[in-house]
């Protein structure tokens, strides 16, 4: 027994990683009648080596996959990397190292790293997304979609990155900044390719329905706001006689886009964006001031996200417009806040509920004519009184209540056919071109007869030629001396492929169905059929709470545009969703730029990766923020240590032993309770909570009370119960010790033993007047107040009717009532 081995965690880990990885028990297996779980951290970027950020992230899906497969599911847990992107030329432009080599030798490092921590990743469906295969199936897509119209070619206002050199998406752009480096975004016109997402507002909007309660209501919040679905009133205002006659005779009006039809009798002045084509007529005539001119194009130079920061500006266009109800001539103006892609550009103005309006009017000495009296009666003054209420100086709906108001303009409107009711969306279509070498090409070609052109599905994949020179200027596809020259798939002539290559965001849209395809047919198919539709959708979806827009967007409108086009069969990518909070130190996110980063190759290396997968999941909930503390990792490890010294001490078995219950003294009974109340703490947790702080604390509050009492049966029982429980979390001594005390034997689930949660009771008296009257029988920790209740209803019948002047409890022993009379 006396053993006085003591707990080496390296030598340990090494060991049972070696085995997992020969046995291959992680791999999911292709019998598609088993119970499945499929449970994915979101995959990493090869940026060179991993951080706590990672550590959190796949600790936190290596639990989830290992309790399951515990279970009996067949679970799918796999990893790749996405692959592609701009960090891999920017460390080519600064080392001078080729950018699939710093790609591919990360990728290795970080794969050597993650496998030090234990995670039971399938090896076999391992994948990066700058693989040729990966490529080839990607750039099917994309020809299927652009001939299913999904994908189209256009010019337009895109944000752009001088730093990058580089086209950046909406949801690239943060606060008029890259994403990525930082700088100023410009706006600049360019042609590209764009992904019709907007085809699927609705139903990426209406099946956020779908992930109630299943993805953080956060989460669905913001992609509905991105989405941003309105509804309102579309009308033509037309311009007078004269202001006709100014445009020279080119334009006879515009439209507007309102959701506040109901206010339109406060309509004081229109705005119209800077882009609008009766401001570019009129830049280009002689109507205009040439002050009021340079006043416009200042403002066409900035961004919207400039125009949004600034103060509200704009310039008046000396034209008027008719107000269709009232026939009062309306005042035209350029607005800095009137965006040129929202509605139609241009906005009637209600400055007295509309706080843009309104400010822009205080700006420019505009009228400000209150139409809707507040619900709340009040009048606030110095802001624009945008909630609802009931409509005043209005003559066609005085008296109505907004929602009523609005319904009755509407009809009004269409009933005359001066306008229509429309729908509106926030969402733009996705731009997926980039002028950057490290990505997927693009696969089309132009031909200066045929046009745009689509590559041959069997001349897939595009691929991008190695030998390259990237020095951050211009796109080096471009600038490639043989590359880009080819013959058209339809006439044969001469021709150009695209030097494009795609948004990154593309390949982490449609890995996670790629995983879910049988490895064996990723060369011949992009998914197979029966594979994905057993695996998809993703049970358990785990990552930041930064992608809750951007790729979380993307990925499930791929998931139904795959799903049209016949690949895949479920609308949903990922049926449920963790966002795990961030790793702090000192309350700041670990980051290299601020240098409180902690390496965690430094803390396996001092401890094991058990102590840090224990730390990670017992600082915090996943959801959480979780603040460094190496008092706690230390904490972390003793603990371990704690559980290592007491397996000495547990003796080997080979079933559980038989345990009688009744015949257990206090202390006995006392471990008992706690082990099993652990255990019905993990299924709340695995299933449900994720708290899996919650549980380690039950852990260890069962292996003390384990250590305070004697029992070798109780201790065996606890101790494998335990070891079980912890398993998931600190898979390395788990495995260890369950192999030294049970040969790692499986000793079937373990129920809830109901005579296990039966706490002691004990008998009371019950006195009415000193006089005995009856026995009570209670747990022996129910509280005061409920003991008294229960033991009056014991006694009702002599104290029916009268009053009790006094109620004593002696602890343990009596209850008794005084009354009077
Ligand atoms: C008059 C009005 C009165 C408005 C009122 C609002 C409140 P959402 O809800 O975001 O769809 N608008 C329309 N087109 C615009 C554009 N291109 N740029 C800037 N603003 C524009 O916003 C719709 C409202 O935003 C519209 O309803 C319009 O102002 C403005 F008490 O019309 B509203
Ligand atoms: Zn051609």
């Amino acid at each position: 027994m006396a053993e006085v081995s003591k707990y080496e965690a390296l030598n340990i880990e090494k060991k049972w990683q070696d085995l997992w990885q020969k046995s291959g028990e992680f791999e999911p297996k292709n019998d598609y009648t088993l119970p499945k779980k499929y449970i994915l951290s979101m995959f990493p970027y090869p940026s060179g080596r991993i951080h706590m950020g990672h550590v959190r992230n796949y600790t936190i899906g290596d639990a989830l996959a290992r309790f399951y497969r515990k279970k009996g599911y067949n679970v799918l847990h796999p990893i790749g990397f996405d692959s592609f992107g701009m960090p891999a030329e920017n460390a080519a432009i600064q080392h001078k190292i080729h950018p699939k080599i710093w790609t591919y030798e990360n990728i290795d490092y970080m794969k050597k790293e993650l496998a030090t921590l234990g995670l039971s990743f399938s090896k076999n469906r391992e994948l990066a997304t700058s693989d040729p295969l990966y490529t080839k199936w990607e750039q099917s897509f994309f020809i299927k979609m652009y001939e299913k119209g999904l994908v189209y070619r256009k010019s337009a206002i895109v944000n752009w990155c001088e730093h990058d050199q580089t086209v950046l998406a909406n949801e690239q752009v943060e606060e008029g900044c890259c994403w990525r480096c930082g700088n100023a975004v410009v706006q600049r016109e360019l042609p590209g390719y764009y992904l019709k997402i907007t085809d699927y507002a609705d139903e990426l909007l209406n099946d956020l329905q779908t992930l109630k309660d299943k993805w953080p209501s956060q989460v669905l919040t913001m992609q509905e706001n991105w989405i941003g679905k309105s509804y309102g009133l579309e009308f033509k205002l037309f311009l007078d006689s004269q202001s006709i006659e100014i445009l020279g005779k080119n334009f006879d009006g515009f439209s507007v886009f309102t959701t506040r039809p109901d206010t339109i009798y406060g309509m004081s002045y229109t705005a119209l964006a800077p882009e609008h084509e009766i401001v570019k007529a009129l830049l280009k005539g002689s109507h205009l001031s040439d002050s009021k001119k340079a006043k416009i194009k200042e403002i066409l130079n900035q961004s919207p996200r400039e125009r949004q920061a600034s103060a509200k500006d704009g310039v008046s266009l000396d034209i008027y417009v008719i107000h269709p109800l009232t026939n009062e001539k309306i005042p035209v103006w350029v607005a800095n806040f009137v965006l040129a892609d929202y509605g139609s550009g241009a906005v009637m103005a209600v400055p007295a509920h509309d706080q843009r309006d309104y400010e822009f009017a205080s700006q420019f000495n505009l009228n400000i004519i209150d139409v809707v009296k507040p619900e709340s009666g009040e009048f606030e003054k110095g802001k624009a009184n945008a909630e609802y209420g009931i409509a005043i100086n209005s003559p066609l709906i005085n008296g109505l209540k907004t929602e009523d108001a609005k319904e009755s303009i509407i009809r009004y409107f269409e009933d005359k056919t001066l306008g229509k009711r429309v729908t509106n969306y926030k969402l733009r279509d996705w731009g997926i071109s980039r002028q950057r070498y490290w990505g997927a090409p693009i696969p089309t070609i132009h031909c200066p007869k045929c046009g745009v052109v689509a590559e041959k599905l069997e001349n897939l994949p595009v691929a991008l030629p190695d030998d390259v020179e990237i020095t951050g200027e211009g796109n080096p596809l471009d600038k490639h001396p043989t590359w880009k020259h080819t013959k058209c798939p339809c006439c044969g002539c001469d021709a150009v492929r695209e030097t494009d290559t795609m948004d990154t965001f593309f390949q982490s849209s449609w890995y996670f169905a790629r995983y879910a395809s049988d490895d064996k047919t990723w060369n011949d198919v992009a998914f197979d059929r029966q594979s994905v539709d057993y695996w998809m959708s993703v049970d358990q979806y785990i990552g930041g709470i930064e992608h809750a827009i951007l790729h979380l967007l993307y990925a499930r409108f791929f998931q139904k545009a795959l799903r049209d086009m016949g690949y895949l069969r479920d609308s949903e990518p990922f049926s449920n969703l963790l966002t795990q909070g961030m790793v702090l130190k000192d309350g700041k996110k670990m980051s290299k730029s601020k240098g409180n980063v902690v390496d965690p190759d430094d803390i396996i290396k001092k401890y094991g990766a058990d102590t840090a997968r224990l730390f990670i999941l017992f600082a915090a909930p996943p959801q959480k923020e979780l603040e460094w503390n190496d008092s706690a990792v230390e904490g972390a490890f003793r603990f371990l240590n704690r559980l290592w010294d007491k397996s000495k001490s547990i003796k080997k078995m080979d079933k559980i032993p038989d345990i009688n219950h009744d015949s257990l003294s206090k202390d006995e009974k006392y471990a008992r309770l706690k082990v099993y109340e652990a255990l019905k703490k993990s299924h709340d947790v695995f299933n449900e909570t994720f708290a899996f702080n919650t549980l380690i604390a039950a852990c260890m509050e069962a292996l003390n009370a384990l250590n305070a009492q004697q029992n070798d049966d109780v201790d065996a029982e606890g101790f494998y119960i335990i070891l079980n429980l912890l398993e998931p979390i600190v898979p390395h001594i788990a495995c260890e010790l369950s192999e030294k005390l049970f040969g790692r034997k499986n000793f079937g689930e373990i129920s809830l033993k109901s005579e296990v949660f039966v706490q002691d009771s004990m008998t009371l008296a019950i006195t009415v007047n000193g006089k005995k009257r009856a026995e009570l029988e209670v747990a022996s920790d129910m509280v005061e107040m409920e003991i008294l209740s229960v033991a009056k209803q014991k006694v009702a019948k002599w104290i029916e009717g009268k009053e009790i002047i006094k109620e004593i409890y002696v602890k343990g022993k009596l209850v008794n009532l005084v009354i009077k009379g």
